[in-house]
C-alpha cells in the first residue's frame, strides 16, 4: 500500500479491456463514488479538455469528462469546491521523464525507470495505469518517456521499438495522455545518411518519412523533444545552422500529422575557462534564441527553464521567457529535486511557482513541463511527500494562477486522514520548506555551492574553477557577480520594470541580491546587519529550522510505510543542514575573518 493522493480511490480494475476511453474511465471513476446520486455524463467534443458542472451533469469532450469526474471526485474527498466550469490555460501539460532505456533515471530520485530495464520497454502496466490516473487526476496529458541525453537504445524509439511505443500509447490513451518522445538531431547518421545537416534535401525526406512511419503506430503522438547544441548533445551548430533552421526540420516533418516540435533552449558554452569573465553563461539562451524570433515555424514550441541557470533554489525569471514576442513557448520546471534536496530534504515547490507567475504573465506561455520526480519506488516519489509536488503541478498547469495554500491543503486531505490541527501542521511545514532549505545552502541566489555532480549536499568551491560557468568568485573581500550594465550586462536582458528592480542593491530583492551584485561582506542590509552576519544568521537559522522541521513531522500520525520513510529523511536533513550551515559559514569565516558577531560556533 502506498499512499497518495488516490489513496482513497478504489484501485483500478485489473481489467481494461473496457475502459477503453477517457469517456468510458470517468463514468466508472464515478460510478466507483456516486452510484445513487449519480453524475451524468455528457459528450461534447468540441469542448475538448473544458468541463462543465450543472445539476449532476458534467458535460465536456472526451478529456473534459476525464477531468470533471476527478474535480467532482477531489472535491467530495477534500472538500475542496468543484467548479462549475473549468478550462486549462495551457493546452500542453507535459511530464518531462529522463529515463534511460538501461533502466536508471537522470537525476532521479525515486528508483530505477517505470519505463524500461535491461535497454528494452519493461514495465508493470498496473503501475503505469495508476500512473496515468495520477496524471489525469490533476490535469497532466502529455508524457515524454526518454531521457532529452537520448541514449541508445532509444534512438530506436523511432525505428525498431516503435511497436513498443504504440503499446505503451495504448496503454494511457483512457487516461488521456498523449505520448511524446525525446529525439536525437543526429538520428540520420544512424540510419547511414552521411549528414543531419537541417538544410539537406535528404535529410528533410528523411525525417518525413520517419515521422510517417511513427505516426502510423501512433497516431496521437504529441510530438518530438529535443536537446540540441547543449552539454555535448549534436544539433545543428555542426553544420553551421541555426537553431530556428534545425528546429522547423523537425516541425515540417511532424506538421501533416498535427505533432508539435518541443525545443529545449537550454543552451550555453559548458567548456568556459573560468578565467574569463567575459563570458556570463545566464546570458546564454537570450543570445541565442531572441534574435530568431519570428523564424521559427508554427509548430515549434521553445521550451525555456524557469531561471537562466539551471534549476537552483532561487533564480530570477529567464529574461528569454520576457522577450520573445512571435514564438510559442514552454516553461519547463524541474520536480526531480536535483539541486533543491534529492527528495531526501523537504521541498514542497508550490511557493516558489507562485513566484514565477508574479513575473511571468500567463499568457506569455502557451505550454508546460516539469522534469519527472517519477521512478519505480513502491511509492512512485521517493519521498511520499514529494508526490504533492507532481499533484501541484497538475494543479498549476490548469491554472497557473492556483493558490499554494490550496493545492497542498488539498493534496494533504486526499493523502492523510488527519485532524485539521495535524493537517496544519504539515501544511505550514511544507509551505516553509523551501525557505528553510534555501537558508542552509547558498546564500542570497549565489546558487552551484553544492557537490559537483552529484547535487547533494555543500561544496562552496566545487563549480569555481570549472568549466561550467557557475561561478561566485567569493574572495577576501567580496561575493557574487555585477550583472548590471557595469558588469557583465545581463540585466539588460529585462524589461525596463525589472531592470530598475534589479538595478540597484539598496532594493534589488535580498534573496537575489549576490545574483545581480558583487558586494563587500560589510555591506549593509536593508535591516542594517552586514552581508556577512546575514550569511551567517541564514545559516544558523536554516539548520535549526530543518531541526524543527523533522521534530513536525515526528509528531505526526503518518501511516506506515509513509512515516519510516518520511521520518528516515527528515533525519538525514537535519544533517545536511548541520552540515551545508557549517561548510558555508566556515567557507566565508576564512575569507573574510569577520567573526560571528553572536559568537556561535563556526569553525577556524
Ligand atoms: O542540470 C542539468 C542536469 C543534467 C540535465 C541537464 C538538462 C538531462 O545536471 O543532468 O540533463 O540539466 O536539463 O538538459
Amino acid at each position: 500500500m502506498h499512499y497518495n493522493w488516490l489513496a482513497k480511490l478504489p484501485p483500478l480494475p485489473e481489467d481494461f479491456s473496457q475502459l477503453d476511453s477517457p469517456h468510458a474511465l470517468a463514468a466508472w471513476e464515478l460510478s466507483q463514488f456516486f452510484s445513487e446520486k449519480g453524475y451524468h455524463l455528457e459528450l461534447i467534443p468540441e469542448m475538448g479538455d473544458r468541463f462543465q458542472i450543472h445539476n449532476n451533469i458534467i458535460s465536456g469532450g472526451e478529456t473534459g469528462l476525464l477531468y470533471g469526474a476527478y474535480a467532482a471526485i477531489r472535491g467530495l474527498l477534500s472538500g475542496a469546491p468543484i467548479p462549475e466550469e473549468s478550462a486549462p490555460c495551457y493546452s500542453l501539460r507535459m511530464i518531462n521523464c529522463w529515463d534511460n532505456m538501461d533502466g536508471t533515471v537522470e537525476r532521479g530520485y525515486a528508483g530505477r525507470s517505470l519505463f524500461f530495464e535491461g535497454d528494452q520497454f519493461a514495465y508493470d502496466p498496473a503501475r503505469l495505469r495508476h500512473l496515468g490516473r495520477m496524471m489525469a487526476s490533476v490535469g497532466l496529458n502529455v508524457l515524454c518517456i526518454n531521457n532529452v541525453n537520448v541514449h541508445e537504445p532509444a534512438q530506436g524509439l523511432l525505428g525498431e521499438l516503435l511497436p513498443d511505443l504504440s503499446a505503451l500509447a495504448d496503454l494511457f490513451r483512457p487516461f488521456g495522455v498523449r505520448l511524446m518522445v525525446s529525439v536525437d538531431f543526429s538520428l540520420p547518421l544512424r540510419a547511414d545518411l552521411s549528414t543531419a545537416d537541417p538544410l539537406d534535401a535528404a535529410v528533410q525526406d528523411w525525417w518525413s518519412r520517419v515521422a510517417a512511419l511513427v505516426y502510423r503506430e501512433v497516431p496521437d503522438l504529441a510530438g518530438f523533444l529535443v536537446k540540441a547544441d547543449s552539454e555535448g548533445r549534436p544539433g545543428p551548430f555542426t553544420y553551421g545552422r541555426s537553431h530556428a533552421e534545425g528546429a522547423n526540420l523537425l516541425a515540417r516533418a511532424l506538421k501533416p500529422f498535427g505533432g508539435v516540435l518541443v525545443w529545449r533552449c537550454f543552451v550555453y558554452n559548458c567548456k568556459q575557462d573560468w578565467r574569463d569573465t567575459s563570458i556570463d553563461r545566464p546570458k546564454a539562451a537570450y543570445e541565442t534564441y531572441q534574435p530568431l524570433d519570428g523564424q521559427f515555424d508554427d509548430n515549434v514550441i521553445l521550451q525555456v527553464k524557469n531561471g537562466p541557470f539551471d534549476f537552483q533554489v532561487r533564480e530570477p525569471l529567464s529574461p528569454l521567457l520576457l522577450s520573445l514576442e512571435k514564438t510559442p513557448l514552454a516553461l519547463e520546471l524541474q520536480l526531480a529535486q536535483e539541486y533543491t534536496g534529492q527528495q531526501i530534504d523537504l521541498y514542497a515547490m508550490a511557493p516558489m511557482w507562485q513566484e514565477i507567475f508574479e513575473d511571468l504573465p500567463t499568457n506569455r506561455i502557451q505550454a508546460i513541463a516539469a522534469v519527472s520526480n517519477l521512478g519505480r519506488d513502491e511509492n512512485y516519489f521517493g519521498h511520499p511527500l514529494a508526490a504533492a509536488n507532481f499533484f501541484g503541478f497538475g494543479l498549476l498547469a490548469w491554472n497557473p494562477k492556483a493558490d499554494p495554500t490550496d493545492m497542498l491543503s488539498q493534496w494533504i486531505r486526499l493523502t492523510y486522514d488527519f485532524t485539521p490541527q495535524q493537517a496544519e501542521t504539515l501544511l505550514q511545514s511544507m509551505l516553509r520548506s523551501r525557505r528553510i532549505y534555501e537558508r542552509y545552502t547558498a546564500p542570497l541566489g549565489l546558487g552551484w555551492m553544492i557537490t559537483p555532480h552529484s547535487h547533494y549536499g555543500p561544496n562552496p568551491s566545487g563549480y569555481e574553477y570549472d568549466a561550467w560557468g557557475t561561478y561566485h568568485r567569493a574572495n577576501h573581500l567580496a561575493v557574487g557577480i555585477d550583472r548590471t550594465a557595469a558588469g557583465t550586462g545581463y540585466l539588460s536582458q529585462y524589461p525596463e520594470a525589472l531592470q530598475a528592480r534589479y538595478q540597484d542593491p539598496a532594493t534589488c530583492p535580498e534573496l537575489l541580491l549576490l545574483f545581480f551584485h558583487r558586494l563587500p561582506y560589510d555591506y549593509v542590509m536593508q535591516d542594517g546587519r552586514t552581508l556577512i552576519q546575514r550569511i551567517y544568521d541564514d545559516h544558523f537559522l536554516g539548520a535549526q529550522e530543518a531541526a524543527e522541521l523533522e521534530k513536525a513531522l515526528r509528531a505526526l500520525p503518518f501511516p506506515e510505510p509513509d512515516r519510516l520513510v518520511i521520518l528516515a529523511r527528515a533525519a538525514k536533513q537535519t544533517a545536511n543542514a548541520a552540515n551545508w550551515r557549517d561548510v558555508i559559514n566556515t567557507f566565508f569565516y576564512r575569507l573574510s575573518g569577520i567573526p560571528d558577531q553572536k559568537d556561535r560556533k563556526i569553525y577556524e
